[in-house]
């Protein structure tokens, strides 16, 4: 494990020799991303130092999720949080069978994008089967179907100041205080490129339901459950988080939670 230890000088100057560097530097090297306490993964998520180029290459360097057998789905996947919302946006959205949702790609991309269902089920589709682990102690094992994140990104063009995706979400927690709060997460630009990550529409071989996030969710899948963005409208890309809530990158992480939610 003695070459997993970089320094961020190190570091900076493998990312700023460029990609065949980094791809020939091998695939073991980057498993510390997934470490959650690790020094460089720690200096990722500060990310200021890197550009945008530097973190879609360690994306395609990461480690997968275990995935599983279609036979090793034993139950349907357990609905939590949100279930079922009831803003105006979205149920009119639900009369209608989602026929008119469009997916907003915004923010720090050269080409903002609206893409209808057909659309983004006509890209090429990946399908996994993997575990869920919500931080309340519970875990589901399901299959989920949908279109690589990077793939729309790389359609969107992302510019090199962008360091973030916010999953912008139709449903509100809360009513406190302040009223309903819009539900919202982040990832970083690794997570969101990461080969597993998708835009998901369909579910266990049917079409995603609404308690599980119809007409489209985020599935990360090294992440936990709470960073699995349903019912999600808008993705916009970011420098940083502050203008969003509470500025901790998410509702969840607005009330609390860590930010990078890595199992
Ligand atoms: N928009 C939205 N996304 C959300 C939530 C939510 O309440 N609203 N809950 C999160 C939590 S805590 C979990 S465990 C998963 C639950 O996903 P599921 O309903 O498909 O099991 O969604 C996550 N994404
Ligand atoms: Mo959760």
């Amino acid at each position: 494990m003695a070459n997993l230890i970089l320094s961020r000088r190190t570091f900076l100057a493998a990312s700023a020799a460029g990609a065949s560097s980094l791809v020939l530097a091998g695939c073991d090297q980057f498993d510390f991303l997934g470490q959650r306490d690790h020094q460089v993964r720690d200096f990722l998520e500060r990310a200021n130092s890197l550009t945008y180029q530097a973190q879609r290459i360690l994306a395609g360097e990461q480690t997968l999720a275990p995935t599983y057998d279609e036979s090793e789905i034993r139950q349907p996947q357990r609905p939590n949080g949100s279930t079922d919302p009831k803003t105006a946006d979205y149920v009119a959205l639900a009369a209608n069978g989602f026929a008119d949702y469009r997916l907003r790609v915004s923010g720090l991309v050269e080409t903002q994008l609206t893409l209808s269902l057909d659309e983004l089920r006509n890209m090429p589709a990946q399908s996994q089967v993997t575990r869920h682990d919500c931080v309340e102690g519970w875990s589901c094992i399901a299959k989920w179907t949908g279109t690589r994140l990077g793939a729309i990104l790389d359609q969107a063009r992302v510019k090199p100041a962008a360091k973030f995706v916010v999953y912008h979400c139709y449903d509100t927690m809360g009513g406190g205080l302040s009223g309903p709060e819009a539900f919202y997460g982040s990832s970083d630009l690794i997570d969101a490129y990461h080969p597993q990550t998708i835009l998901a529409y369909g579910l266990n071989n049917a079409t995603l339901p609404i308690s599980n996030g119809a007409p489209i969710r985020v599935r990360i899948e090294r992440a936990l459950g709470y960073k699995q963005s349903k019912y999600v409208h808008t993705i916009e890309l970011v420098e940083s988080f502050t203008k969003f809530g509470q500025g901790q990158g998410g509702y969840w992480e607005d009330h609390g939670y860590d930010w990078y939610g890595g199992i």
